[in-house]
């Protein structure tokens, strides 16, 4: 078997560089990447990656999937269930944080390994999102439903109404309105840059495919109506089955202008690493938007072999990374001012 040193090399990655990436702790009984016949790398896989640290515990449920060999698209949609279901998780499902008028609304998306798609927009009532969104994907010819639509599709596949916003949430929410002047400020959403934020998963099965799902409530105290990056196809999610997989997180307007997950692959097929990929697409917000040091914006990106990347705007970008070798938290931290990527 190839040791792990030679692999490196053999990849053209030296080991500090390597550490770099995040990837460094490989335990003592880790699985050799190995190569065939024809020296073609080998993929890693299953692999599983999720935003925020809230998405450890979501990871864990993904994992049960893909470990016992279930499909990338089963893995997700159970894996990002886990943050919808938990009240604690302020940014997703049940116990989001709502809009400026007291509403949870809730977008969320999915794309599988054929291509196929399914998206939420403007969901109030229904606590689990994402099994909406496959179910537009599986049982309708549409990609997506938004609002009162949306709510009745999900009543008429036997889900019930809920009222998802939690009794902490209520009174952030009333806080919130007790020191801000929403009317003269109408365009301050909350914009979370620690760790608690929308899930955005991917992740690669043992039979090499690749699928996503991202679900949230949103920004905080967002305008009433507004639907962010998280339900469309493209921006927070994109999946090529070809290529590789990418999410977003954070501010969605900036994410949508320029369609960072679509993006991010489009630049893995041209033959980019993750990590290049996930670094030129924050690039391409920062050098646009002007007011870039301002909010965050976080990406992850798995390819077909199996390899990572993270990046985000600003520092404090938590991910969850599970493989065959590892079950990880990192900090992808970008200095925005000198550009230094900080792990
Ligand atoms: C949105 N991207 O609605 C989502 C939520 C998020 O910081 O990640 N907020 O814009």
């Amino acid at each position: 078997m190839t040791s792990r040193r030679s692999f490196l090399k053999r990849i053209g990655i030296g080991f500090p560089a390597f550490s770099l990436l995040g990837l460094a702790s490989f335990s003592s009984k880790a699985q050799e990447p190995h190569f065939g016949s024809d020296n073609q790398k080998a993929a890693i896989k299953p692999v599983v990656l999720s935003t925020w640290k809230f998405g450890f515990a979501a990871n864990e449920k993904a994992w049960e999937v893909l470990n016992s060999g279930g499909r990338a698209l089963d893995a997700v949609e159970q894996g990002v269930q886990v943050s919808e279901n938990d009240p604690k998780v302020t940014s997703v499902g049940l116990g989001g944080l709502p809009d400026r008028e007291g509403k949870v609304s809730l977008d969320a998306c999915i794309m599988d390994e054929k291509g196929n798609c399914g998206a939420v927009a403007y969901l109030q009532g229904i606590k689990n999102p994402i099994r909406v969104a496959r179910l537009v994907m599986e049982k309708t010819p549409h990609i997506m439903l938004a609002g009162k639509g949306a709510q009745n599709f999900a009543l008429s596949q036997g889900f019930s109404l809920e009222n998802l916003l939690t009794e902490e949430s209520k009174a952030r929410w009333e806080k919130w309105k007790l020191e801000s002047n929403s009317d003269s400020n109408p365009d301050k959403p909350e914009i979370n840059v620690e760790d608690h934020d929308t899930i955005g998963m991917i992740a690669l099965d043992k039979n090499g495919d690749l699928s996503g799902a991202c679900t949230t409530s949103g920004l905080a105290w967002k305008m009433h109506g507004r639907v962010g990056d998280s339900p469309i196809i493209g921006a927070a999610l994109y999946v090529d089955n070809e290529v590789g997989a990418a999410t977003a997180t954070g501010k969605g307007e900036a994410v949508m202008k320029s369609l960072g997950s679509f993006l991010i692959v489009e630049f893995m097929r041209q033959g980019m690493s993750p990590q290049e990929a996930c670094e030129k697409a924050i690039r391409r917000i920062t050098e646009r938007q002007p007011d870039a040091k301002e909010f965050q914006v976080g990406y992850l990106a798995i390819n077909k072999q199996g390899e990572t990347g993270a990046y985000s705007i600003q520092k404090g970008f938590t991910y969850n990374a599970f493989d065959p070798n590892r079950k990880e938290q990192n900090t992808s931290g970008h200095r925005f001012e000198t550009a230094i990527r900080t792990y």
